[in-house]
């Protein structure tokens, strides 16, 4: 290729890709798999590299973020960042309202709606649709060039799309980190022993202001329009919602919460809505705003101090308060894990009275310092557990640490805190009451036990009641003791005595499963399975010799062994062997033609779930893996299947759809019996 033909291609793929960006960030939409998208992007990339004279800074493969700078230069707006005039309750808003209907003279005033972003402020300039600078508020006319980390926010376009690009644009918009941005990031921290964000409005104000624009990059920022600055273009814009609309046919992202609204009484009901809603939305949001929606009359009304007259915050209660901490105790969860909860002095935070509080781990109440007795900001975040955000020294008093308990609160077992782990674990497994119900739920489960009807509603109404203590006494159950529970008759009681005593035949493997022991899933279960034969010779084994053991590493054996070493659990497996639990050798099928192969599934299949697919296949001797690779025999793929079934076509592997599949299936299975 020559530098002409090169030249042609650099321009049209990265028109293409653009164009598959605003598919994928604005209209959430997208019209190619990732791994085509990929390909495009990959081809770019390439064509630059061997011709670096095409590079622009504004080209989509531009987004990783460059060298660092040495500090934030001043940039100043065209036309100032306004701030916004804030209403706290109705009250306020019937006098906003009141207030531009006398100065316009009308009846009814027609007001745009939408949520207000509770992030950073920015202005992005935009020249002949591409984009020159980015910049934060700051006062409002001068701001802080951020344009090297704006630029690896993939919602953000680098070039605008579409028809009547303006000579000159300043968009203004909010950057946030949605909720599950925010959780993944602060997962990220912590492994990496980096800071924690205490919210999500934090974590993008950090992430904006970074000197080096390859840390941002690393970052889940978002962008969200909301107006414009400075316009010198062909479009007329009348009103804010057309604003709006043109921004979106540009390839800026606006909020799908934008409305119009006649009146007061429909800006009230919008606020209402919203609210209910607020914690279902991906982002934070601390309010609403309304904007007369028609650019004359807000010329009309123009400004008072720096804020349009023509626009208001109504905020939500925020979702932060005060309170102090009575006591800090522990709550022993499913896993073992011992969580420090703040017992709080009751506080309301957004219309929920709150009176715990997680502190996570021990590291992060010392990162956080909180103390008993201390004055601490409270979050409650969406449907997550309120949180212990952060210490009010100033206020500290008399204040007394916390101690991590070295047995567990609930059975008296030990309390462990294993090397590289965040947190401590009671060693009572199954034996403590705390972890007991989860436990049984467990050891219920379709891949363990499999006990048809014993969900989690009926566990914890076996346990309350004292029927059961711990899963061995799940076998002694009779039908008089069963039908005298709520909601349960003679039928649905006898369905579950015929399920535990269909259960009491299983398999090893499901059976070392159902145990619940702590990172045995279904693999390591069946490894061991296969090595050892009875339940002893595992107790006898040592860790050494359990780590001979394919996928089982030190930590595995350790737990293993350690499961073994406890008294109640050996009690507990005696028991259940008492009631006749049995098992047949694993039904593994030396001579199926499947034996040794390798399957991927991907896609919905129609006749069976993925799941069933994959025990017929193990039943067979075949192995399932999650990702594609040269030693892949077969990929099963079903409806919309994902990337796994481009990766096969790549590496020429065989496919096979699910008709193709079944008929193999049936063939193998008649083939084995
Ligand atoms: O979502 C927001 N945070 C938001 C902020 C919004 N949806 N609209 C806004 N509109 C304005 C005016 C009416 C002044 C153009 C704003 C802001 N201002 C604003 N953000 C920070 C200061 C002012």
């Amino acid at each position: 290729m020559n530098l002409e033909q090169a030249r042609q291609r650099v321009h049209s793929l990265r028109q293409i890709i653009n164009q598959h960006n605003y598919r994928y960030y604005v209209l959430d939409d997208p019209t190619i798999s990732d791994a085509e998208y990929d390909k495009l992007l990959r081809e770019l990339l390439d064509l630059e590299t061997e011709f670096p004279q095409l590079m622009e800074p504004n080209s989509p493969t531009q987004r990783v973020g460059v060298k660092p700078v040495s500090a934030l230069k001043e940039v100043a707006h065209i036309v100032p960042m306004l701030s916004l005039a804030n209403a706290f309750d109705e009250a306020e808003m019937q006098a906003f309202y009141k207030r531009i209907r006398d100065k316009l003279s009308v009846d009814s005033i027609v007001f745009a709606g939408e949520t207000k972003f509770d992030g950073l402020a920015v202005n992005l300039l935009y020249h002949d649709g591409m984009l020159v600078s980015a910049a934060t508020r700051g006062d409002g006319y001068v701001g802080e060039d951020v344009t090297h980390n704006v630029r690896t926010i993939s919602q953000v376009p680098l070039c605008l799309l579409g028809d009547a690009v303006p000579t000159s644009i300043e968009v203004r918009g909010e950057v946030v980190i949605t909720h599950a941005g925010f959780e993944a990031l602060n997962n990220k921290q912590r492994e990496k022993g980096d800071k924690i964000f205490a919210n999500p409005r934090n974590a993008a104000a950090g992430s904006l202001r970074q000197l080096d624009s390859r840390i941002t990059a690393e970052r889940p920022l978002s962008f969200f329009a909301y107006g414009i600055g400075d316009y010198k273009g062909r479009v007329e814009l009348t009103s804010h919602t057309d604003i709006l609309k043109q921004l979106k046919r540009w390839g800026l992202p606006v909020s799908t919460e934008s409305i119009k609204l006649a009146g007061l009484d429909a800006c009230l009901k919008y606020y209402d809505d919203i609210g209910k809603r607020r914690s279902e939305l991906a982002y934070d949001i601390d309010g609403i705003v309304f904007k007369v929606d028609d650019v004359q009359q807000q010329q009309a009304l123009g400004f008072v101090s720096r804020a349009p007259r023509w626009a208001i915050a109504y905020k939500f209660p925020p979702l932060e308060e005060i309170t102090q901490v009575l006591d800090i105790d522990v709550q022993v969860g499913r896993t073992g894990a011992i969580t420090p909860v703040a017992r709080l002095s009751p506080v309301n935070v957004a219309g929920v009275t709150i009176t715990n509080a997680t502190l996570h781990n021990i590291d992060e109440i010392q990162r956080k310092d909180v103390r008993i007795g201390d004055w601490v900001y409270v979050r409650r975040a969406g449907d997550v557990i309120p949180e212990v955000v952060s210490v009010i020294k100033d206020r500290r008093g008399k204040v007394t640490e916390f101690v991590m308990p070295e047995t567990c609160p609930v059975c008296g077992a030990d309390v462990i805190r294993q090397d590289g782990e965040a947190v401590y674990r009671c060693m009572g497994g199954i034996s403590c009451s705390a972890q007991n119900i989860q436990a049984i739920i467990h050891f219920a489960s379709r891949k363990a036990m499999n006990i048809d009807g014993l969900g989690e509603k009926l566990v914890v109404q076996l346990t309350e009641s004292g029927l059961i203590n711990t899963v061995a006494d799940l076998y002694l159950l009779d039908s008089t003791q069963l039908s005298g529970l709520d909601r349960m008759g003679t039928k649905s009681a006898d369905n579950l005595l015929q399920a535990l005593a269909k259960s009491k035949s299983t398999t090893f493997e499901r059976f070392i499963y159902a145990l619940g022991i702590r990172d045995v899933g279904e693999a390591t279960a069946r490894s061991l399975a296969r090595r050892y034969d009875s339940i002893e010779s595992i107790q006898k084994a040592s860790i050494e010799e359990l780590e001979t053991i394919p996928d089982i590493g030190p930590i595995v054996a350790g737990n293993i062994h350690n499961f073994f070493q406890q008294k109640h659990n050996l009690e507990i497996i005696q028991q259940l062997l008492s009631k006749g639990m049995r098992w047949v050798p694993a039904n593994t099928k030396e001579s199926s033609v499947f034996n040794g192969m390798s399957f991927v599934l991907t896609g919905t299949l129609e006749k069976l779930t993925r799941d069933e697919a994959k025990q017929k296949l193990i039943d067979l001797g075949a192995k399932v893996t999650g990702t594609v690779s040269k030693k892949t025999n077969y990929v099963v793929f079903g409806d919309s299947p994902g990337s796994k079934y481009d990766k096969a076509l790549e590496l020429g592997i065989e496919t096979l759809d699910e008709s193709t599949f079944m008929h193999m299936l049936e063939k193998a299975e008649e083939q084995a019996s």
